[in-house]
């Protein structure tokens, strides 16, 4: 039997078999799937047998933080004021999900704290920025419910996830599109150690939405990413820099001839500012492949030749594709971490 993944507590699974209109299944995991080390998450496509997960279906997409799979969309919550949009933020929560290919919808929250004007300006600027990059875009007051019902529509039939700071209204848009027929768990607190305590993903169904309750996002530095690679999750960006004459260029100042920087006025100046300190954290994470990448050939090479005054000697830069095969080795490690 088929069935979705709707919340997980401990090693029990709460699953929602695809032809039953009916609650959820409570259900154990396979032995083998243990074995081979495989982590069923929410929002999971699996099969069930016996009360038992045996077979983990294909999924379109997973994300660690929170450890959910299978999104259709991840909503963006910023509010206009109160906090004021962080758009670097923003910035970045766009480029993580390009990079897990997953969709996203813009939503302004608060406009009701603007005068007409203002909002006016507000919803210009945003728009001349977010627009040509291809997404769809809501301005929302949770608290008199402007734009809700274009929000719905845009949420409706779909699997959601909402995203976005602390205090701009994600608790209170969910509200406000379910006229607060359904609760979700997900209030933030911390222990006595100051640590967050664990809080429950699960799936909530309403009018056909599907809408995954998660604690939030956390830890969206890009230090899992090579500096390299990351210029094409940035379209904007992207349109210069694929013309850029030098290869490995990474398109910061100190190119003087790099395409990028030749274009830099038609860039939203944030848009590049984000890029440029998303570049950094991309950099930590080079150092950490090349440093684990050298340790790895030094070893090598210890076993296999007989001097050692080779390798010192020898500082070469190892090559591209030993650095690919470590980073994906990274990645591995990552996949198989636990996320609480
Ligand atoms: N003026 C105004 N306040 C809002 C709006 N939406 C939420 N708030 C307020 O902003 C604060 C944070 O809202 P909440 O939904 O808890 O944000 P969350 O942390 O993102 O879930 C609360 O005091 C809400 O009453 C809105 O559309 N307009
Ligand atoms: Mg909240
Ligand atoms: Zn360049």
């Amino acid at each position: 039997m088929k069935a979705q993944v709707y919340k997980i507590h401990s090693d029990f699974y709460y699953v929602k078999p695809f032809l039953d209109k009916e609650g959820l299944i409570e259900c154990k995991l396979r032995e083998i799937l243990k074995k081979q080390k495989i982590k069923v998450k929410v929002g999971d496509f699996v099969e069930v047998e016996d009360g038992a997960i045996f077979n983990l279906l294909d999924r379109k997409n997973s994300l660690i933080r929170p450890s959910v799979s299978n999104l259709d969309l991840v909503v963006v919550v910023s509010s206009l004021l109160e906090p004021k949009v962080d758009f670097i933020q923003l910035n970045r929560y766009l480029t993580f999900l390009k990079y897990h290919k997953i969709e996203a919808l813009l939503c302004f929250n608060k406009d009701d704290l603007m005068n007409k004007e203002e909002l006016k300006k507000a919803e210009d600027e945003i728009r001349k920025i977010y627009e040509p990059l291809g997404y769809k875009i809501v301005f929302t007051s949770a608290i008199y419910n402007d734009g809700m019902n274009e929000f719905f529509k845009l949420i409706q039939n779909k699997t959601i996830a909402f995203s976005g700071l602390s205090g701009v209204g994600k608790s209170s848009i969910l509200n406000a599109i379910t006229n607060g027929n359904i609760k979700t768990g997900n209030v933030s607190s911390k222990n006595k150690r100051g640590c967050h305590t664990t809080r429950h993903i699960e799936i909530i169904e309403f009018e056909g939405t599907k809408i995954i309750d998660t604690p939030g996002f956390s830890r969206l530095t890009f230090d899992f990413l090579l500096p390299k690679d990351l210029d094409i999750l940035f379209d904007d960006i992207y349109f210069y820099a694929k013309n850029c004459k030098y290869q490995d260029c990474l398109h910061t100042e100190a190119d003087e001839d790099c395409n990028v920087i030749k274009n830099l006025d038609k860039i939203d100046e944030k848009r590049y500012e984000s890029y440029l300190n998303f570049l950094e954290e991309t950099k930590e994470f080079k150092q950490k492949v090349t440093y684990e990448s050298q340790k790895e050939e030094t070893t090598n090479k210890r076993f296999k030749e007989k001097t050692f005054a080779k390798i010192s000697s020898k500082k070469r830069s190892f090559s591209r594709k030993r650095l690919n095969q470590t980073t994906k080795n990274l990645h591995l490690e990552e996949i198989g971490e636990d996320d609480d």
